[in-house]
């Protein structure tokens, strides 16, 4: 089981440090690393070439402003890619997400909100558990915990609000 995080820049890690660790609870191997589709583009682009090779499932893509990098990993794997746009500029991350989600037919990137690195992870994990029984038994239990979370927090409120 083994994912790549590819961001933009060292300025993105912030950002993304809920996917790794979200996977890494889960017990997946992930390689983190800054690449870029504008300032190394061979790079960016012999990394996708050999991702399959090198063992990556899933490839998460973050990055700002004109974020091309999700769009060039996928044209150059079959690999799922998911986009994360990361808000970097004036204009609060829209930017961003216009660039990773509008992508032409053939080429498609699966892509989450602005800044939803937790989110990233967790749909790299739902991917992953498609093919690992031990994963998708893990996401169940995290769905669980999570419901068991916020009906805790309604039983919390109704006191707040009835006493
Ligand atoms: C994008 O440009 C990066 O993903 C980053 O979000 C943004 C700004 O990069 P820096 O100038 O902060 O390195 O390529």
């Amino acid at each position: 089981m083994k994912v790549a995080i590819i961001i933009g820049s060292k300025n993105d890690y912030d950002v993304v440090v809920p996917a790794y660790k979200i996977m890494k609870d889960f017990g997946i191997e992930v390689d983190v690393r800054v690449m870029s589709a504008h300032r190394t583009p061979e790079i960016a682009s012999n990394f996708a070439n050999d991702a399959i090779k090198n063992g990556y499932e899933v490839i998460i893509a973050g990055a700002g402003k004109a974020a091309h990098l999700a769009g060039v990993i996928a044209g150059h794997t079959t690999l799922p890619v998911i986009g994360l746009p990361i808000k970097s500029s004036t204009m609060d991350g829209l930017d961003s997400l216009l660039s990773v989600v509008q992508m032409p037919n053939g080429i498609p990137v699966a892509t989450v909100a602005i800044n939803g690195g937790l989110n990233a992870g967790l749909l790299a994990i739902q991917i992953l558990a498609l093919k690992y029984e031990s994963l998708a038994q893990k996401m169940l239990q995290y769905k669980v915990d999570m419901q068991n979370s916020v009906i805790a927090d309604d039983i919390k409120l109704q006191e707040i609000i009835n006493n």
